[in-house]
């Protein structure tokens, strides 16, 4: 796999550097939630080919590139402040078997007597019952898992669970609240033919429902869903996952309408295999609109209503971390790169994908430490990799450690070396919290972005706009630079 593409997110804004000897920029945006391809043509035109909506475009004239992208980011909307424990480190881990809540206390217990700074522990969705449904839990093999979360509180520390948008809608009539409040409040993407949406996901019966969270209503029911789990384990944010939005069938289990012209549109951007690639068709209705138009903005509309749900719940500072991402979206949520393989390829890829995420407005940002697929081998290449990207992602904004299957890949998992790197990064990351913090009011009240490229810094520095300097070397706030060994 090469590093998490376009997928996860349609940002249509591009910063241009007119001069490099004095840092001239300009910016433009395609305020446009269609499919689009963005075309490079022989330098320096560039084509933007949206499939749909309307063409409203906004241009920013800078002087300098930290310029224009405060305009643009007072033009979508400033990020919002993340409550500080969430710029501590986290520990994540997905897919171990068997993944017990036993096993989950071995690794945050030998993670905190390490040493190691450390405020937040997550799971992905093996806390949930077999079943894969949102908002259940597994009580043979997460059984005390409240209790773990209040003793995790108790020590200062903080818990996030992973949410997909996708609910389960085979499950008993009655017996499950986040189908049946759904259907009685209407509240479910449908099909052309006005019934609901039925794609797949995780759930094991093979079916899933999408809420559609455009509508006024969604954010009453995922209130609701977060109030009952809330009563059950007392969580601190939320971790949305599969929001682009996912769907294994790329179609629904009835397939998608033929001779539509949504499904087979004249013309398809050139990233994608079909238009409903790993989604739903096309001609699915939703209350803002059509798919076809406000797919892109599913994740957006999820945000919103996690934000909300969790700001009733726990009447305090919300934390979301979302996979897909749209223009505006900083102020309900932050977000994590997605399903990077463990090289030092995509390593690199990561620091860039960080520099972006702040120059859109979306400044809580970071990629799975140590790498998603693939492992850190456990042996001298493997621990070497890892510790390289501790201290990498110590500089994230948002600092997590997360993997899948295979093995653990948390610092202790991995030997002395590794854990005496993070204990470094880490340690020189929590004196700067402060610093940090600081930042993020200045990204809330101005606009500045947190990590930013060293050409903000001294945009008249030719230098510092070469690849091998802008795409690895970055900058926190204007008093800090982080250059990884590389
Ligand atoms: O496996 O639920 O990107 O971070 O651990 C696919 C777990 C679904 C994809 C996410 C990944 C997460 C995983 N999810």
């Amino acid at each position: 796999m090469s590093a998490p593409g376009p997928r996860y997110g349609s940002h249509p804004f591009y910063l241009n550097i007119e001069d490099v000897t004095t840092g001239t920029s300009n910016g433009v945006f395609l305020l446009n939630s269609n499919a689009m391809d963005v075309l490079l043509q022989p330098e320096p035109a560039i084509t933007y080919r949206p499939i749909g909506g309307i063409l409203d475009m906004f241009v920013f004239l800078g002087p300098k590139p930290d310029d224009v992208v405060r305009q643009y980011i007072h033009l979508i909307g400033l990020p919002e402040l993340p409550p500080f424990w969430a710029l501590g480190y986290h520990q994540c881990r997905c897919c171990t078997e068997p993944h017990t809540l036993a096993n989950q206390k071995l690794i945050t217990e030998r993670t905190i007597s390490a040493g190691i700074p450390f405020d937040v522990q997550w799971n992905a969705k093996e806390y949930m019952e077999p079943t894969f449904d949102d908002f259940t839990i597994d009580q043979k093999r997460f059984g005390g898992f409240a209790d773990w979360v209040r003793h995790l509180h108790d020590i200062g520390m903080h818990y996030v669970p992973i949410v997909d948008p996708g609910i389960d809608p085979a499950q008993k009539a009655g017996q499950y609240a986040p189908y049946d409040d759904g259907v009685s409040m209407d509240i479910f993407i449908k099909n052309n033919t006005g019934g609901i949406f039925i794609g797949k996901t995780w759930q094991t019966s093979g079916k899933t429902v999408y809420p559609d969270f455009s509508h006024p209503g969604s954010i009453k029911y995922w209130t609701k869903q977060y109030q009952e789990f809330h009563n059950q384990v007392p969580i601190d944010g939320s971790w949305n996952d599969m929001n682009e939005v996912d769907n294994f069938l790329s179609a629904s289990i009835y397939g998608c309408p033929a001779n539509n012209s949504l499904e087979t549109p004249p013309y398809l951007p050139k990233q994608l295999p079909k238009i409903q690639d790993q989604t739903l068709c096309m001609s699915a209705k939703q209350y803002a609109g059509l798919h076809y138009n406000v797919h892109n903005l599913y994740a957006f509309y999820m945000a919103i209503a996690t934000d909300e749900a969790l700001k009733t719940v726990r009447n305090k500072r919300p934390f979301v971390i979302s996979r897909a991402t749209s223009p505006g979206q900083g102020k309900y949520s932050g977000h994590w790169n997605g399903d990077t393989d463990t090289t030092y390829g995509e390593l690199k890829w990561t620091i860039g994908s960080v520099l972006d995420m702040n120059m859109f407005g979306i400044p809580l940002a970071g990629g799975d430490i140590c790498g998603f697929m693939g492992h850190s081998e456990n042996n001298t290449h493997g621990q070497e990799l890892c510790a390289r990207w501790l201290e990498v992602g110590a500089f994230y904004p948002f600092s997590r450690n997360h993997n899948t299957k295979i093995m653990d890949q948390d610092p202790v998992a991995l030997g002395t070396m590794v854990t005496r790197a993070a204990k470094n990064a880490l340690s020189t990351r929590y004196t700067l919290l402060p610093y940090l913090y600081t930042l993020f009011y200045h990204a809330k009240t101005n606009g500045d972005t947190v990590s930013r490229p060293l050409f903000f810094e001294y945009p008249a520095d030719k230098h510092t706009y070469e690849r091998t300097v802008a795409e690895t070397q970055f900058m926190w706030g204007s008093a800090f630079m982080v250059a990884p060994f590389m």
